[in-house]
This record gives structure tokens, C-alpha cells and sequence, in this order.
């Protein structure tokens, strides 16, 4: 197996990022530690963005119970594979829970990036939709290029889920583009702007 064919994947994770965060709305983002964190920043830092700081494998158990928390929002986790990894019980959790107004996205480096871009299991093959899918999540795929992400793009932002979509991006290290590092902060922050002061 080639190891390193994901430094050759077409899509740049920054630019995915934007794309999904576009005219966001009332949108409530999490994103998981490190690498999904500061895309989501660099796309524009916001109240409504929830990137965390540490927590590995808790990013869609969080989106999950925020989604069950607050049923008219459209909650968007943006995670890596290595997080994912580390918390795929969740994913039978939501498929049990079924709620329709959460969508879990992957950003698919096949590394742990953060870490010094170490290979994860998905390098090895394993297929993160695939095991969403096999969960009872109903709207499931994985994205390879351009094409495919314009066709995801509208059941990740808008149809009924849950939809988890796997997105195969390119290792690459980039500059950090850092969310406030306060965690009581972000959470106030998002707190006030989802429920008022
Ligand atoms: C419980 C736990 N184990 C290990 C780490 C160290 N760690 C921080 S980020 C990271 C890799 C994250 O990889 P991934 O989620 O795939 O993100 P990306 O490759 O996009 O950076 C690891 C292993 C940690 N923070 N917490």
C-alpha cells in the first residue's frame, strides 16, 4: 500500500472548510482538536464555532448532544480521522438518537496530523462512511475531489439527517490560525450567542 498518496489528494482542507462555512447562518459548528480547529478559524473566527482545544474523539458526541439540545439548529462537526477513530461509538449513539439536524464531516488526511502527520488506520484502508453506514447513519458518502464535494455540499448544509460524509484531504502542514485558546471563553461565547445573555 502507498503510504504517502494522500500528500497527492486534490483537495486542500482550508478551502473545503470555506466552502462548507459559506454564508453559515445560524449554523452551529464544532470542530474537533488541532488541525479542524484552525480551518475552521482560518474560514473566519466565530461565536458560533465551537473548536476544541483537546478532548480527542469527542467531537461528535458533542455535536450530538447539541443537536438534541437545540432541535431547530443545523449542527456541523468538522473533525480528522484520528479523532473520529478515537471516539467511533458515537457514531452508533447517533444512529440511534437519529437526530436530523446534525451532519458529521471528516476531513481524511489518512494522518495524525498534529502529531507529525503519523499514519491512522484509514491509510490502512479503513472506511469511516462505510462504518457510519453500517451504524444506521442514513445519508452517508466520502468525497474525493471537487465534483464530488459540490454534490455533497447540500446534504451536509441542508438535507434531513443524520449525515456523516467522509472528505479525503491533502496532508499538508499549514500555518496555525488559532481560535481564542480560553476554553471558558468559547464557551461563553457560544453559549450567549446561541441563547442570549
Ligand atoms: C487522548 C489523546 N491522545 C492523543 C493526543 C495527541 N494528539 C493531539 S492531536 C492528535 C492527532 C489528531 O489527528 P486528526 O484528528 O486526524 O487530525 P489532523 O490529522 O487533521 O490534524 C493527537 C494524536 C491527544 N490530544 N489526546
Amino acid at each position: 500500500m502507498d503510504m504517502r498518496r494522500s500528500e497527492r489528494f486534490p483537495l486542500p482542507r482550508r478551502e473545503v472548510a470555506q466552502a462548507l462555512l459559506a454564508d453559515r447562518g445560524h449554523m452551529l459548528v464544532v470542530a474537533g482538536l488541532g488541525s479542524t480547529a484552525w480551518d475552521i478559524t482560518a474560514a473566519g473566527d466565530h461565536p458560533l464555532n465551537l473548536p476544541l482545544w483537546g478532548a480527542m474523539g469527542g467531537a461528535a458526541s458533542i455535536g450530538l448532544g447539541l443537536a438534541l439540545a437545540q432541535p431547530e439548529r443545523r449542527v456541523l462537526v468538522i473533525t480528522g480521522d484520528g479523532d473520529m477513530l478515537m471516539g467511533l461509538g458515537s457514531l452508533a449513539t447517533i444512529a440511534v438518537q437519529q437526530p436530523v439536524n446534525l451532519a458529521i464531516v471528516v476531513f481524511d488526511n489518512e494522518r495524525y496530523g498534529e502529531t507529525g502527520m503519523q499514519p491512522t488506520h484509514t491509510a490502512h484502508g479503513v472506511d469511516l462512511a462505510a462504518m457510519a453506514q453500517a451504524a444506521g447513519i442514513p445519508l452517508t458518502g466520502t468525497v474525493h475531489d471537487e465534483a464530488g464535494l459540490g454534490a455533497a455540499l447540500p446534504v451536509i448544509r441542508g438535507e434531513p439527517g443524520p449525515v456523516f460524509y467522509t472528505i479525503k484531504v491533502r496532508a499538508e502542514t499549514l500555518p496555525f490560525e488559532l481560535p481564542p485558546k480560553d476554553g471558558a471563553y468559547l464557551k461563553d461565547r457560544f453559549r450567549e450567542a446561541l441563547l442570549g445573555a
